[in-house]
């Protein structure tokens, strides 16, 4: 949800400029219509090339060639309706910005991704500003237009950026929170009420069931694994290896039992467990939800090198 609201945000001000060039098109310049071409196209390619990453991760090649088509249609909008030239500016730079925002996208940490977003999204929405001001130097001024009052008023430019960053930080939070849904647990509550002296969630009555995973350059052993709906989990990750590997669940939700070193975690309820060449750590965690879920490593090329496995909850 919060990548919907992102996308349209980013639509609706590519709209905006591919709108201006459109009506101005007669008092724009070739060399102002490859530029903005340029710019827009690369910036809805990068942006548009991360969210798809990030919606559709572990396909990087359809989050790519995604990417790469918003950014070309972008470009390809834009420059349209001033000269070839423009096109073929605007076309080059989507396609590019589309595969380096899908790059970015897979070379971050997941639990990095809502930060990336929002820093991409402010690079955009500041470079649109500068284009329709730019537009509006170029094709004369119009002391109504409302980019053209807020430009040439700095105080009133803070305050309408400051409160575009609030709400836009606010829905995206409030959005996010949708993700998750209340965990439960019939297990922990039931040895909860009925056994008063119990004191932690972990005791007798639910039996703890122990993963072991090995990883190597580039495999786990084993590549798939059951788990139960409520029951707690250990899972230790073992690395044999000689880099770091990790394990990430793929849209698994679960009620993590104890936080990682990374601190972070337990508001998206996202499995992750890390460990270093020889080391081996662990995590416990009870699934909420059965399905099928596909694990990977996020360490760059780990998975497209065979690190990704299955597991099954029911
Ligand atoms: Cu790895």
């Amino acid at each position: 949800m919060s990548i919907l609201l992102t996308g349209i945000i980013v639509t609706i001000l590519s709209l905006i400029v591919i709108a201006f060039v459109f009506i101005k098109r007669k008092k724009i310049t070739c060399m102002t219509g490859m530029m903005v071409a340029m710019a827009l196209g690369m910036l809805v390619g990068l942006t548009g090339g991360l969210l798809a990453r990030i919606l559709y991760s572990g396909n990087l090649f359809f989050s790519t060639v995604l990417g790469m088509g918003i950014g070309l249609l972008a470009g390809f909008l834009v420059g349209l309706p001033v000269s070839i030239m423009a096109i073929m500016d605007g076309v080059l730079s989507g396609i590019m910005g589309g595969m380096m925002g899908a790059m970015l996208g897979e070379m971050i940490l997941p639990q990095y991704q809502n930060s990336m977003i929002r820093v991409m999204l402010v690079i955009f929405v500041g470079m649109i500003v500068i284009i329709l001001y730019m537009l509006q130097q170029e094709t004369g001024f119009n002391r109504l237009f409302f980019i053209n009052k807020i430009f040439h008023n700095p105080l009133l430019i803070s305050i309408v950026f400051l409160l575009f960053f609030y709400t836009y930080n606010h829905l995206y939070n409030e959005l996010d929170q949708d993700h998750n849904v209340p965990i439960k647990n019939p297990h922990m509550s039931h040895s909860m009420s009925n056994n008063k002296l119990s004191v932690s969630p972990l005791n007798s009555s639910t039996k703890m069931k122990k993963v072991v995973i090995e990883a190597t350059e580039f495999a786990y052993f084993p590549k798939d694994f059951k788990l139960t709906v409520g029951q707690p989990v250990t899972l230790i990750l073992k690395n044999s290896g000689e880099v770091e590997h990790d394990i990430e669940f793929e849209n698994m939700k679960a009620s993590l039992l104890q936080q990682s070193h990374h601190g972070n975690h337990s508001k998206d309820q996202t499995v992750h467990i890390h460990s270093s060449p020889g080391k081996t750590t662990e995590m416990k965690f009870i699934p909420v939800e059965t399905g099928v879920f596909r694990f990977y490593c996020t360490v760059p090329g780990h998975k497209e090198s065979g690190m990704v496995g299955f597991v099954q909850v029911s």
